[in-house]
């Protein structure tokens, strides 16, 4: 019987490769997990025509997005994700993501991750993202701001948290985008988790075999 083999080309600090990776380990499905450079365009171009990742590559056949990741390894065997989804996560999700993405992207490229491994790589991103956020030094010079809105917003999300195997009692699509989202966050030093937040962002990181990134929060 043939064996499917299946590669996952990922940036570690990227959200929605987090996405892409959690299914497998919620799964239990073996994969192999590849880091492109930042600044190596011609991989993924060469795989689904432009600079993207996540990219699943599966018998030598390529698929980007992270949910058409997700939805197609949820379909291998029983699927997974059978849960209700609920439009209070997803209004906080909104509520965050703002905050969350200024703060974490001048964090996630100083991190010591392997796609930015080499100057060029760094100095790629910086240049590319500075463009929308302004000055990362700003950013890192006082975040004060943005930390007690996302400390508050912490606050809110605990009682939404229905269990920390599963934000609605059963998995679902909103664990995938609500752990991706805690998983980026967890770059940013000063942000305060209540017990039931701390709970859940533990158990799906075992859950799902991604690790947080709590250890180079700056
Ligand atoms: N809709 C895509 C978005 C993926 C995406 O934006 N990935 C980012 C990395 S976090 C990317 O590859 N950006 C292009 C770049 O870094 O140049 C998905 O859900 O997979």
């Amino acid at each position: 019987m043939n064996q499917t083999t299946r590669i996952l080309h990922v940036y570690e600090h990227c959200p929605f490769c987090v996405k892409a990776m959690m299914i497998f380990g919620l799964k239990n499905i073996p994969f192999e997990k590849r880091i492109f450079l930042n600044d190596d365009e011609a991989g993924p171009i060469s795989m689904v025509g432009r600079k993207v990742v996540p990219i699943l590559e599966e018998n030598g056949r390529y698929m980007p997005e992270s949910m058409d990741i997700v939805s197609h390894i949820d379909g291998v065997g029983a699927p997974v994700l059978n849960g209700p989804v609920r439009k209070d996560i997803a209004d906080w999700l909104r509520a965050s993501s703002k905050a969350t993405y200024r703060l974490f992207l001048p964090r996630a490229v100083c991190a010591p991750l392997p796609e930015f491994a080499t100057t060029s790589s760094r100095a790629g991103f910086i240049r590319r993202k500075e463009e929308s956020t302004g000055p990362f030094w700003e950013i890192l010079a006082d975040g004060s701001k943005e930390i007690a809105e996302l400390n508050a917003l912490l606050e809110e999300l605990e009682p939404l948290i229905q269990s920390p195997e599963a934000v609605n009692g059963t998995l679902s699509t909103d664990d995938i985008h609500l752990f991706a989202q805690l998983h980026s966050m967890s770059l940013i030093k000063g942000l305060r988790y209540p017990l039931g937040v701390e709970a859940y962002r533990q158990t799906m990181s075992e859950k799902s075999g991604v690790s947080l990134l709590d250890g180079f929060a700056a």
